[in-house]
C-alpha cells in the first residue's frame, strides 16, 4: 500500500467556531502527519478551481459565498489510504447523519443555510488530492 496525501480544508465555520486545533489533533491522534499547513482567505477564482465539480448545481454559488466568508485552514495529511482515511474521519457530507465519532457528526448539524455547513473538505480521490494540492500549495 503506497503512502498517499490528502487535502484538507478547515472551512470558514470551522474556523470562526475555533475548531482548526481539534480537526488537526483527530488527523494527528489517527496517526497520519501534517506536513503543510496554511491560513487564507479564499478568493473566489481558487474556489472555482477548486469546487469545478460542482459548478452549476444549484449549492455552488452558496458554497462559494460561504468558503469566502472567513478565513479557512489548509493542510496536507499524509499516510497509507490517507484519502479514505480522512473521509471517514470527516463523516459523511450531511452533517445531521454524519455518524457520531466523525467530525461531521461530533461536530456539526443543519443550519438555516442554502449550503451545507459542515467544518472540513477531504479530498476524494488520489486525482483530486494531487489537483487540490497543487490549488493551494501550487505544486508542492
Ligand atoms: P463532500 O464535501 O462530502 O465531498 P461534495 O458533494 O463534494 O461533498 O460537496 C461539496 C460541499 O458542498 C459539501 O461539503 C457541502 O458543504 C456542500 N454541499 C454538497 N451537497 C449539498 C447539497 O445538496 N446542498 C447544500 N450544500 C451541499
Ligand atoms: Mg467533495
Amino acid at each position: 500500500m503506497s503512502k498517499e496525501r490528502t487535502l484538507v480544508l478547515v472551512k470558514p465555520d470551522g474556523v470562526r467556531r475555533g475548531l482548526v486545533g481539534e480537526v488537526i489533533a483527530r488527523i494527528e491522534r489517527k496517526g497520519y502527519e501534517v506536513t503543510a499547513l496554511r491560513m487564507l482567505q479564499a478568493d473566489r477564482a481558487i474556489l472555482e478551481r477548486h469546487y469545478a465539480e460542482h459548478e452549476g448545481k444549484p449549492f455552488y454559488e452558496p458554497l462559494l459565498e460561504f468558503m469566502m466568508s472567513g478565513p479557512i485552514v489548509a493542510l496536507i495529511a499524509e499516510g497509507e489510504r490517507v484519502i479514505e482515511g480522512f473521509r471517514s474521519l470527516a463523516g459523511v457530507t450531511d452533517p445531521t447523519v454524519a455518524a457520531p465519532g466523525t467530525i461531521r457528526g461530533d461536530l456539526a448539524r443543519q443550519q438555516a443555510t442554502k449550503v451545507v455547513q459542515n467544518i472540513v473538505h477531504g479530498s476524494d480521490s488520489v486525482e483530486s488530492a494531487e489537483r487540490e494540492i497543487s490549488i493551494f500549495f501550487g505544486g508542492k
